[in-house]
């Protein structure tokens, strides 16, 4: 297959006639460390993949936008009445709607445009391929009408038209991540203050991999529960009487539960300090350059997202085991849970049998074979051409 970006460009050329003025690539990410903090103004620690969703595009006449799209082969076209009523572009173009909607809401003058969009961020892993489309779009989009949106400012932006136009009530960090990461690091972003720091993440230097084994495990009311989840959480907060769980520390984590009558609340909020706590530990650990060591960690979310977040799945908790049992230094579901990938730090020369033992151990409970590929801490988004 060629390159996405090769892709992106002759698929604009087919539709449109003409070459794009150019090409942006945004791509998926991983979080490391620091799942279901984002909404609760924590922490998180993402890096970017080297899978990438490509925008190649041209200015148009008007306040129009024509997009291909190579996943699904058709050509939607919306203008901007049906931009400024959320909910009338649906399906993937909403995302792409929802970014022009944002920008129109922030008070930028959006370029009508036309654009071919390719990816290799599979959907539904749990790899923001939403983050990777919105961000892409969002960054052809800025460039293109010269609009005054620093990279800092983009991700909320992107976010609005997340959780306003296509309805997810998703945090900040996929499209941090997609938009600010940096090529060898991790982000250490302040969900709250929006303040980042790249820490640096050398995978190889340090004689390790990264192996993501995506679960195949099908998304069940992933929708639903990411919601009940954040309710939970802000009724916790609320019943504490902080802004936010990022106010409660570690230390004050055992007179805070005792406060909570609900044992589930109390599960809930117990999750999002302890994963706080262990971002920071992370973040230490990995500046003082002890990669190693942050494997125990990584376990330890895992464990706060099964037992106490209840978000993990069986597939997901198999393949977190059976890495675990191979020799990994630790295993963890990445995202918002209920499927998705789950990743695993490794020697380096072990990265292929503790995938051969995932994939047996799938086979032994039935499950559909998992897919794993080994990655390393890749660019943000870019202009490409
Ligand atoms: C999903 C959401 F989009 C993120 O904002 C984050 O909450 C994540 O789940 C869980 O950490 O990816």
């Amino acid at each position: 297959m060629t390159d996405v970006a090769d892709r992106a460009t002759a698929g604009f050329r087919r539709e449109f006639g003409a070459p794009p003025a150019g090409q942006w690539a945004a791509p998926g990410r991983v979080n490391l460390i620091g799942e279901h903090t984002d909404y609760n103004d924590g922490f998180v620690l993402p890096f970017a993949l080297p899978l990438r969703t490509v925008a190649a595009a041209d200015r148009q006449e008007g306040a129009r936008w024509t997009v291909w799209s190579e996943l699904s082969g058709e050509t939607i076209d919306f203008g901007a009445d049906e931009v400024d009523e959320p909910g009338r572009v649906a399906g993937w173009g909403a995302y792409v709607a929802g970014v022009v909607w944002a920008l129109r809401e922030a008070g930028h003058d959006v370029p009508g445009a036309r654009l071919a969009i390719t990816s290799d961020v599979p959907l539904g892993a749990g790899l923001s391929s939403s983050a990777a489309l919105e961000a892409a779009v969002l960054t052809a989009l800025v460039d293109l009408g010269g609009l005054d949106l620093p990279a800092e400012r983009q991700p909320r932006l992107a976010q609005r038209a997340e959780n306003h136009y296509v309805g997810a009530p998703t945090g900040i960090m996929d499209q941090s991540a997609s938009i600010r990461c940096r090529d060898g690091h991790a982000l250490f972003l302040d969900c709250r203050s929006e303040g980042v720091e790249h820490i640096p993440f050398d995978l190889r230097g340090a004689g390790l991999a990264m192996l993501v084994v995506d679960s195949h495990a099908p998304h069940r009311h992933a929708d639903g529960e990411y919601a009940a989840r954040r309710k939970s959480c802000e009724a916790g907060a609320e019943r504490l009487g902080v802004p936010a769980l990022r106010d409660v520390t570690v230390d004050q984590l055992d007179t805070a539960l005792a406060r909570l009558d609900d044992p589930e609340t109390r599960r809930r909020v117990r999750h999002v300090v302890t994963e706080d706590q262990r971002v920071l530990d992370t973040v230490a650990l990995l500046r003082a350059g002890r990669v190693r060591e942050i494997g125990p960690l990584l376990t330890a979310s895992h464990v706060s997202m099964r037992d106490d977040f209840e978000i993990t799945v069986p597939e997901i908790d198999t393949a977190v085991e059976a890495a675990l049992a191979a020799g990994a230094l630790g295993a963890r579901m990445t995202g918002g849970g209920f499927g998705g990938c789950v990743l695993a730090l490794v020697e380096a020369d072990a990265a292929d049998p503790v995938a051969d033992a995932v994939t047996a151990a799938y086979a032994e409970q039935g499950f559909r074979a998992p897919d794993h590929l080994t990655v390393l801490p890749s660019p943000g988004a870019v202009r490409l051409t």
